[in-house]
């Protein structure tokens, strides 16, 4: 009982500080802002906010409860699978106001659901929350989301932004030798998603690591010899990539003449800061640095048994919260894996074109950051929050 009552208090909880930071967030952008394509790579702001709705209508009113959709066009025009985000402005999404009721109204109702609910029955979906967790985590992810629409709007400056930065690193540098040696990789935790099940043992070869991400001073020496058209630091995919894009340093630099680097933040210029860790590169960019230094890009298992070191003196720092860091490896599945509750959240995206993410961004909110969490994407993507660190044979 004691465990149950517990459990409810989590969740709620979990949604109000979801929903508080949704609604914090978009409530200085204009309506026009709201519904507006600020690039073909993202959704219109209010697509977003109405598709965590339907999402939290979908698993905890229509799977948990038996409740009929409010409206059964939501299922086509907020299924993110159906259309790509690039068409989504022209779908007859909700506007803010009706977008606002309707994730409110969802919300009463899902609280009303939940007063009642058994969290501690045999139904895997429900038992300990677990689906509960799955929208939390889920708005959650969106809002991240929309903080990458927003830096990409040129031309507004968010009056929230002065913090939205990964923290700086200094004083932390070098590299640090790690054993060979098996460990526990994944998690059987109650609301971790299905790709990082299950637990199971994973060996990686002796290697070396760097203590903290890569920072924009570093990032820049790479960028002022060259390395953007070193065609021998890149892979044939990412020298690709090279050709088509015009800017040779990380999204969001500019440099006046040969002089010093500003980057634009939430619609601001500022000075470059030196001890950031350097964020918006894709996987190429950080691949291309890497071999610059010498060095390659972590797999995923040496990079959560790292996370895992946390607490011993020799431990690398700023594993999780500050930027989304760039592994060796594609996104595949564990043995034993089992998608749960759907197909779409996981399993349809296994292959060989994404890689994956780990860490967690500054954007990241503490109930998706955890060392077996796996986030995943294009190697071209870098309008998410990524960085990375490097690594080396031992
Ligand atoms: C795990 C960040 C790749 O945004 O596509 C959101 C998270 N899944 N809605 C994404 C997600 C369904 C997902 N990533
Ligand atoms: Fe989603």
């Amino acid at each position: 009982m004691g465990v149950t009552v517990d459990v409810r208090g989590r969740v709620v909880t979990g949604l109000e500080d979801a929903r508080a930071r949704t609604l914090r967030m978009l409530a200085p952008v204009g309506d026009a802002d709201l519904v507006r394509q600020v690039s073909p790579l993202m959704s219109p702001l209010i697509w977003d906010l109405a598709h965590v709705g339907h999402y939290e209508e979908l698993w905890l009113l229509r799977n948990v409860a038996g409740a009929s959709p409010t409206d059964e066009r939501f299922d086509d025009i907020y299924d993110a699978f159906k259309h790509p985000r690039r068409d989504r402005p022209s779908l007859p999404i909700l506007g803010p106001t009706e977008a606002r009721a309707f994730v409110a109204d969802v919300r009463n109702r899902v609280l009303d659901v939940l007063a009642s609910v058994d969290l501690a029955g045999d139904d895997p979906l429900v038992r300990d929350g677990f689906v509960y967790g799955m929208v939390i985590q889920h708005e959650h992810q969106h809002d991240e989301t929309m903080l990458a629409t927003l830096q990409l709007m040129d031309d507004f400056a968010h009056p929230d932004a002065s913090d939205w930065r990964p923290g700086a690193v200094d004083s932390v540098s070098g590299m640090v030798g790690v054993d060979a040696g098996p460990f526990l990789m994944g998690s059987d935790d109650a609301w971790v998603y299905d790709n990082e099940r299950p637990r199971h043992q994973a060996e990686v070869a002796p290697f070396r690591i760097d203590r903290a991400p890569v920072t924009n001073s570093q990032y820049r020496a790479f960028v002022e010899d060259g390395g953007y058209d070193d065609a021998r630091l890149w892979g044939a995919a990412g020298w690709a990539w090279r050709q088509e894009t015009e800017s040779a340093a990380p999204q969001f630099w500019r440099r006046e003449g040969s002089g010093d680097w500003s980057r634009r933040r939430y619609g601001r210029q500022e000075d470059l800061p030196p001890d950031e860790p350097v964020q918006h590169v894709c996987w190429h960019e950080a691949d291309a640095f890497a071999r610059w230094r010498g060095a390659r890009l972590p797999t995923e298992a040496e990079w959560e048994k790292v996370a895992a070191m946390d607490g011993e003196p020799d431990a690398p720092r700023h594993m999780l919260g500050g930027v989304w860091e760039w592994t060796a490896t594609d996104f595949h599945r564990y043995s034993g894996f089992a998608s749960f509750p759907y197909r779409e959240y996981s399993e349809v995206f296994f292959g060989p074109e994404y890689k994956v993410l780990r860490g967690g961004s500054w954007a990241t909110d503490p109930s998706v950051q955890r060392a077996t969490f796996r986030n995943w994407d294009y190697p071209i993507r870098r309008q998410i929050f990524a960085g990375f660190r490097c690594a080396e044979e031992a």
